[in-house]
């Protein structure tokens, strides 16, 4: 181990985190009610520009008035290139109340967008006496962002998970693609034709280096990768088989942008009772190996060793967490 260790955010329980528009005052009760995780609502793109000052105001009521229960709640503020911006925090940390938790920062640049935020942030918070630090959840969805993610995800103490925005990603690479998550057939390998093999087309993940980017940047800084939006809502097994990958790379959870996706999140990122049992056994044969002095064994025909505790623990881990 070398002798800096990350220090983890906050332990929130991040499966799935349902976007609702600031200005569908009518969806606010219906996500309170719903199985996610986590909530933002927001003031962003789902907003047309009109609706901005009103969606500010519904949010600010419904933080303060609507019952969210235990759930992660966050509001997604504009970007620092717009004029909304800085009204969106003054009125949201000095008129709601302390039980909002997160400000989500859309389309971060540079690790000084988050420092502006986090002075801004302070600011306020000294002046108007607010009791409970506002952490922040920062999106990585432009080039900018995501060659600066270290410097990002480093840059300030309330920061406490990664998303990565697909959408505007593929926009700001200039990916030629219009879908929103998920694979292009285009992006694929076609088998060589000089092999013995009949040829065949396997489609790719076009996602994966910026997910797994994103993933070494939030865990070698303490936060939680989560995965963006699928925006394919009549798409149930795309979503589970986009939400799975992002899950063996690291991710802690994925955005829902329509409650039918609440569920399959929270199924995907919960470990099934057949890998918690497993996780379990490793442990109980690594605790005897290393009562007996040894370091490696083998449990059903498999090594393990004292890696494997470690990979053990983050699935127990997970399990005690969504069980509590
Ligand atoms: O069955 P009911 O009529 O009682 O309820 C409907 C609907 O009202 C409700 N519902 C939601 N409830 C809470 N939160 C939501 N986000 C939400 N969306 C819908 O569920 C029931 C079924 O809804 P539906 O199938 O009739 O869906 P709609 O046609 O009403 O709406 C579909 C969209 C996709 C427009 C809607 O789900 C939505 O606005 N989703 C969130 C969009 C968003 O926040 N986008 C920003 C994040 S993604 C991004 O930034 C980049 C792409
Ligand atoms: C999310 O904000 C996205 O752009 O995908
Ligand atoms: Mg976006």
């Amino acid at each position: 181990m070398s002798f800096t260790t990350p220090t983890p955010a906050p332990a929130r329980l991040n499966r799935s985190e349902l976007a609702v528009p600031g200005s569908r005052i009518e969806l606010f009760e219906k996500a309170a009610k719903s199985k996610a995780d986590a909530i933002f609502l927001d003031l962003e793109d789902a907003v047309a520009p009109r609706d901005k000052e009103q969606a500010r105001k519904n949010i600010i009521a419904a933080i303060n008035d609507i019952d969210w229960g235990d759930k992660v709640l966050s509001v997604r503020i504009n970007g620092l290139d717009t004029h909304y911006m800085y009204r969106d925090v003054v009125d949201v940390l000095e008129q709601a109340g302390d039980r909002l938790d997160l400000i989500m920062i859309p389309k971060v640049g540079t690790a000084s967008d988050v420092y502006a935020l986090d002075m801004l942030a302070t600011q306020i918070e000294t002046a108007k006496g607010r009791k409970k630090r506002i952490g922040f959840e920062l999106i990585i969805e432009t080039a900018l962002g995501m060659q600066n993610i270290h410097e990002i995800a480093a840059a300030s103490k309330r920061n406490e998970s990664l998303h990565f925005g697909v959408a505007d990603y593929a926009a700001s690479t200039k990916a030629m693609t219009t879908g929103i998550g998920g694979p292009n057939p285009h992006y694929g390998v076609l088998t060589d034709k000089d092999g013995d093999a009949p040829r065949d087309y396997h489609w790719g993940d076009m996602w994966h280096y910026a997910i797994a980017r994103m993933v070494v940047a939030a865990r070698a800084n303490g936060l939680r990768p989560i995965d963006g939006p699928f925006g394919d809502f009549s798409d149930p097994d795309g979503y589970r088989a986009q939400a799975a990958r992002a899950m063996v790379l690291g991710c802690e959870g994925k955005w829902a942008i329509h409650p039918s996706q609440i569920a399959l999140a929270n199924d995907v990122y919960s470990p099934s009772e057949a890998e918690v049992t497993k996780a379990k056994r490793i442990l109980e044969a690594m605790e005897k190996a290393q009562n007996e002095g040894a370091g490696a064994v083998a449990l059903d025909g498999r090594l393990i060793d004292i890696a494997s505790i470690k990979q053990a623990e983050v699935m127990v881990h997970q399990a005690n967490i969504i069980a509590a």
